[in-house]
């Protein structure tokens, strides 16, 4: 078994409501173990800035599963919650994303581990950090990294979707 982090993400519908969805969704996944779950963040939009506010939240699981099946499983928990192909860094029902797997670096067409740009994105680092802080990507610890990418814009703890993510993962 090997500890790895994934980042969720959603910014249209039931935003918390989804979180909560593909959480279950992943914690019933043969091979995969929820560890814990991170607060949840409201986050500015990157990418394509003219979107609704996404909420975003880290998940740190176990996992039997090689990086390119755990990958298949985000996908497919992404496919099963009905994601529709829309423009590219468009908004989205849900995004699962493998961002660290313990002692693992790859580089591969679809899959680079660590994930290549998640040092650059406080809506990744913010509730990673909550999560691992004191895991090493590169030189320095996420705690670290965090601290180094400092505040800017908008990502901040959003107290009652958290709340509702833990009551919808205890009572779905
Ligand atoms: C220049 C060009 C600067 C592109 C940044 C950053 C593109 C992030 C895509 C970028 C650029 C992304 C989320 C998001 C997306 C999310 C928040 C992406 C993929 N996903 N914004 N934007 N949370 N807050 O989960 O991460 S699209
Ligand atoms: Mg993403
Ligand atoms: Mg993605």
């Amino acid at each position: 078994m090997t500890s790895a982090c994934l980042g969720l993400g959603a910014n249209l519908g039931d935003r918390a409501a989804q979180l909560a969805e593909a959480l279950l969704r992943l914690g019933a996944v043969d091979g995969i173990h929820l560890v814990a779950v991170s607060p949840v963040y409201r986050t500015a939009p990157w990418g394509v800035e003219e979107q609704p506010d996404f909420l975003n939240l880290c998940v740190r699981i176990e996992t039997g599963l090689a990086p390119p099946a755990l990958l298949a499983a985000c996908k497919g928990v992404e496919a099963a919650m009905g994601r529709q192909v829309r423009e590219r860094w468009g908004p989205r029902e849900i995004d699962v994303d493998v961002l660290l797997v313990a002692g693992v670096e790859m580089e591969t067409p679809g899959l680079t581990l660590p994930h290549p740009r998640m040092l650059q994105r406080r809506f990744v680092l913010a509730p990673l950090a909550d999560l691992v802080p004191d895991w090493i990507v590169g030189e320095r610890t996420i705690g670290e990294h965090a601290v180094e990418l400092g505040a800017d814009d908008l990502c901040e703890w959003d107290e009652p979707e958290s709340a509702r993510v833990q009551m919808l993962l205890s009572a779905p």
